[in-house]
């Protein structure tokens, strides 16, 4: 019997070819459609991650924009991007016996190499946010001679570790499936398990330098806090607590 759809999938609008499925997502929220909209695209041709920077979204990967209505509370949205990432680890493991690791705040690695991005933005009207679009990036059915050259040696694509290609659809589903959990046990405010699972697929502690603004902070990473934050030791024995809506890991010295 196939299995149900997940809630999150409420409506699935499929499209060829698109600027990024954020904005397509951005437009029908904005318009009043509702939770679990979903935006899917076969290829992106200005796909965007965070702070401004491009995705590469050839044919042959999943993007896809994913509308939440949640009467979120801040710290709430601060857990998304960890969630969703963690979702994604999580149904790469059921579908594929895939052991993906995390990389603070919102990438999924394979063996080190970046395989999926997540990207979240959101409305706010006052204090009150009205919506947030989850964007994910997975890398599945293309060879790293599709990605741009100075991406190969960072990236990977499911093709590339399993040898084969996989179904883009099974894929999504297994996502929304996880997201749909996880996003449960969030808005229940239990938190805890969630971002324990995520440090243990982080690997801490491990060494790590990192882009805040300007400034380059060099240390230990020991976990997550209650929002999302890394927890970074630094060499005076400080611990520093880094936002991810302006870090970048630069470097990982584990
Ligand atoms: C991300 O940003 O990793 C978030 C990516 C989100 C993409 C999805 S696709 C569906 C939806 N529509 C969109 O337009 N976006 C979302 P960030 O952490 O800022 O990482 C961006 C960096 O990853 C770039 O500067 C490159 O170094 C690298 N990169 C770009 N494309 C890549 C790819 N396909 N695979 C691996 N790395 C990539």
């Amino acid at each position: 019997m196939p299995m149900p759809l997940p809630a999150l999938a409420k409506r699935v609008i499929r499209l060829k070819t698109v600027g990024s499925t954020m904005d397509v997502a951005r437009s029908l929220a904005e318009l009043g459609w509702p939770e679990g909209t979903v935006v899917v695209a076969e290829e992106q041709t200005v796909g965007r991650g965070r702070l401004g920077r491009p995705w590469a979204s050839p044919r042959g990967g999943l993007w896809f924009s994913l509308l939440l209505r949640p009467s979120l509370k801040g710290e709430l949205l601060s857990l998304l991007p960890i969630a969703v990432a963690l979702a994604v680890a999580r149904a790469l493991k059921a579908l594929f016996g895939i052991k993906a690791g995390l990389k603070w705040p919102n990438d999924v690695l394979i063996r080190g190499k970046k395989v999926c991005g997540v990207l979240v933005e959101s409305s706010s009207c006052g204090h009150e946010v009205s919506y947030a679009i989850v964007g994910v990036g997975i890398n599945a059915n293309f060879g790293l001679e599709e990605l741009p050259e100075d991406l190969r040696g960072s990236a990977t694509t499911l093709r590339e570790e399993l040898g084969r290609d996989v179904d883009l659809e099974e894929l999504l589903m297994a996502v929304l499936r996880e997201l749909q959990e996880l996003y449960r046990v969030l808005k229940e405010g239990s938190s805890e398990g969630v971002l324990r699972e995520a440090e243990r697929l982080m690997g801490f502690p491990r060494g790590l330098r990192v882009l805040v603004g300007r400034d380059v902070l060099s240390g230990t990473a020991i976990g997550l806090a209650d929002d999302g934050s890394l927890l970074l030791r630094l060499p005076d024995g400080r611990v520093e607590r880094v936002h991810w809506a302006s870090a970048t890991v630069l470097a990982d010295q584990a």
